[in-house]
């Protein structure tokens, strides 16, 4: 499975800047709450906590509101989504936080790619971290000055051994785990599975990539189709909605926070 040094290296930074930090905002996918916590949340014990459902204009409206009402029974959290005003997340931030000595240090985590770097840049108004659609482009950590409040960037953390196959499936579909970084090839039809329910699809994985590589015409030079090409593309298409917007987790009952 797919575990670049750099993740445990940004686990290690931000057991370091967080001693710096009295609050945690967490970013989660509204596709998937659920998977999006694949990492040691236990990290950030005694710290205050707060969620953002990110990315909620892909997700399903339904299911997005059932998560909210459930993840509000433990820890404050709102939707979210980059086309929404930045102005949500400091309201939030501001109602749910203690200055200390006049301001708030907030430190953004996550798994990679729930947009966490899309964030801090809409908060500063200005380009400053880099964001992407390869997982891990945030490598080192930098501040963000907003008078008061105080913002951490972070590359993303996930667990070193994802040993739940729908959860890894999920950070597929999402986009958080790249395709090309999955070598077990039970992972990738499961996410299909998973998907195919969404569309009413009844064919096979193999039926399905046939038809979508033909179509966009990935023919390798034997005339077959471009098996790798046709995969890459696909589950990039599906992680950013092209397929339609989907909840990938609906049991709500999932969510266990200490
Ligand atoms: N549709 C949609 N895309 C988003 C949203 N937030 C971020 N993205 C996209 O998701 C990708 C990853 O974002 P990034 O901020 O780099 O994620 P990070 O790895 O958590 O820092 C980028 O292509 C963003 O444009 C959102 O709310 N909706
Ligand atoms: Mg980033």
């Amino acid at each position: 499975m797919w575990y670049p040094g750099h993740i445990n290296k940004a686990k290690r930074k931000i057991k370091e800047y967080l001693k710096a930090v009295d609050t945690v905002l967490i970013v989660l996918d509204a596709r998937a709450p659920f998977a999006t916590t694949a990492f040691e949340r236990n990290i950030f014990t005694g710290k205050n906590i707060l969620y953002v459902l990110n990315k909620a204009d892909l997700a399903n409206k339904k299911y997005t509101k059932l998560w909210m009402e459930k993840i509000k029974e433990t820890s404050p959290v709102i939707s979210f989504s980059k086309a929404e005003s930045v102005n949500k997340i400091k309201g939030f931030i501001n109602s749910h936080s203690k200055k200390k000595l006049g301001e708030t240090r907030v430190l953004i985590a996550g798994v990679p790619n729930v947009g966490k770097s899309t964030i801090i840049n809409k908060f500063s108004g200005r380009k400053l971290a880099k964001t992407g659609m390869a997982p891990g482009i945030t490598r080192g950590l930098q501040w963000i000055n907003l008078g008061s409040v105080k913002l951490l960037d972070t590359p993303g953390i996930l667990y070193s051994k994802l040993f739940n196959k729908d959860v890894a499936a999920k950070l597929l579909l999402i986009g958080s785990l790249p395709v090309e970084s999955i070598d077990k090839y039970d992972i990738i039809t499961r996410a299909y599975e998973i998907f195919k329910v969404e569309l009413n699809l009844d064919k096979t994985f193999e039926e399905f990539l046939e038809e979508y590589g033909k179509k966009r015409g990935f023919i390798s030079k034997g005339g077959n189709i471009d098996f790798e090409r046709t995969k890459n593309n696909l589950f990039k298409a599906i992680s950013e909605g092209k397929f339609g917007f989907f909840t990938y987790d609906k049991e709500v009952a999932l969510w266990m926070q200490e």
